[in-house]
């Protein structure tokens, strides 16, 4: 398919035809949904605290809090949601937790239209009067509603990053003119920080210019801990691309879609082509807080694909190694993981909702049951795994695991000599046994040697 059906409003017809049916996942894993009902979903935040933050394309933040979406939206702005455009992008303030700063990437409506992003204070659950503009973006065309971008993160550095479309004029990408297809890196208060890399070369405005030669940058992603900057860049015909987040970079659109061997330009770390998708859009580090998924997944990237309808994971400690995650998903648009280890995914089909990933390890940990040993007559000794026991004796085992049973070929006690003569389960008098799924008793038959009625002579 290609992204000539453009990335928000290409959905609507893949919208028609989705159900909320469950996403493929690796063995282990389970999702739930959190909220559904979702209208025309583009992007999800976590906030500090934990709250889940939805942006829809009308112009209304709803807010997921303890697994709730809240009926009250957190802040509804009027906006211009066609095509492409309205309320793509949401995050908040590194300092949230004291100033409570949330901020919002928007289209505001207009002849023309323009992308802007301001910032609200929340009052609990909802935005305490109307909002701050920081940055005002250039006007768009009024005949094309695609390529907006919307993604906005805080880096480590304390500094607003921000993600724009070339708006669907190719030669915007490369000029540093204007503000379109490119990255932008702010001060919270939408001043321009000194030390960006085209501060001396862009004038005004334009020195917010962090990198550029992006086509749409939709979603992209800061790493936990390194502060490491992946740049998801939708394609046109042929390749979608991850790149990675380098100060000064230019990204090579429209000179090239996907890797070019130029010089002039940095070539993605990855990139695959529209026979698995149509538009990337997605990404997120998994580096939590608290880890909840197996050890291998640390430090993997997650991204989606709104037409493949799949999430997969980079890893960039193994080559940048790209293996399947999940399938099945409606249209997903983002991806987040939180704090408590979770990945929860935001799917525009299926009627808009959010799904948690979790890796179902209350069924991990190996099965243990009781193996008994017996003998008849009873207190005679066995051995378990070279160990000499006298019975009867339980033992704790994994289903599954193997031990080697052995029964003393003759045996004296209480001034009576015995001789082993079975086992139970008919193996031998040194076998091994696997352990079953259940409990399960084991008894050697022992008979009497010397004098006596039944006795066998020796
Ligand atoms: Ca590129």
């Amino acid at each position: 398919m290609k992204s000539k059906c453009n990335l928000l409003s290409c959905t609507v017809s893949i919208l028609v035809a989705a159900s909320a049916a469950a996403a493929q996942l690796p063995a282990g894993f389970r999702e739930t949904e959190i909220a559904s009902g979702l209208s025309n979903p583009t992007a999800m935040e976590f906030a500090p605290d934990g709250r889940l933050f939805v942006c829809e394309q009308g112009g209304t933040l709803r807010v997921i809090k303890n697994d709730a979406l809240l009926p009250t939206p957190f802040l509804t702005v009027t906006t211009d949601p066609n095509g492409e455009r309205g309320l793509l992008g949401v995050t908040f303030d590194p300092a949230f937790a004291a100033n409570h700063w949330v901020y919002i990437y928007y289209t505001v409506p207009g002849s023309p239209a323009h992308n802007r992003v301001s910032r609200f204070t929340a009052n609990g659950d909802v935005a305490a009067g109307g909002g701050t503009n920081v940055l005002e973006l250039n006007d768009l065309s009024s005949t094309a509603f695609n390529h907006n971008g919307g993604a906005i993160h805080f880096g480590a550095d304390g500094k607003l990053y921000i993600g724009v479309g070339e708006n669907a004029t190719k030669t915007n990408a490369q000029t540093l003119t204007n503000l379109l297809g490119k990255i932008l890196r702010i001060n919270a208060d939408g001043t321009v920080p000194t030390d960006n890399p085209f501060y001396n070369q862009a004038s005004g405005t334009n020195r917010a210019i962090w990198a550029l030669g992006l086509r749409n940058p939709f979603t992209f992603a800061f790493q936990p801990g390194t502060g490491r900057m992946f740049i998801n860049d939708v394609g046109e015909n042929t390749w979608e691309e991850i790149n990675d987040g380098i100060a000064g970079s230019n990204y090579g659109w429209p000179n090239c879609e996907g890797a070019c061997n130029n010089p002039s330009f940095h070539d993605p770390i990855y990139q695959y082509s529209h026979t698995n998708g149509c538009a990337i859009s997605g990404g997120a580090f998994y580096n939590p807080t608290t880890m909840q998924f197996p050890a291998e997944y640390i430090g993997v990237y997650f991204h989606a694909d709104l037409c493949g309808g799949w999430i997969r994971i980079l890893d960039p400690e193994n080559a940048n190694q790209v293996s399947d995650f999940a399938t099945g998903i409606s249209s997903p648009v983002d991806v987040k993981v939180s704090d408590d280890g979770f990945l929860y995914y935001l799917a525009r089909g299926g009627g808009g909702n959010v799904t948690r990933v979790e890796f179902d390890n209350t069924n991990t940990p190996p099965t243990v049951v009781t193996l008994s040993f017996f003998t008849t007559p009873p207190g005679l000794d066995l051995m378990l795994d070279g160990q000499r026991r006298t019975t009867p004796f339980p033992a704790q085992s994994v289903v599954g695991s193997s031990h080697t049973l052995s029964a003393p070929s003759s045996q004296r006690v209480n001034k009576s000599n015995y001789r082993f003569a079975s086992w139970s389960d008919g193996g031998a008098q040194t076998h091994t046994i696997v352990t079953p799924g259940n409990d399960a008793d084991y008894s050697a038959t022992y008979q009497t040697k010397g004098r006596g009625a039944g006795a066998i002579r020796q």
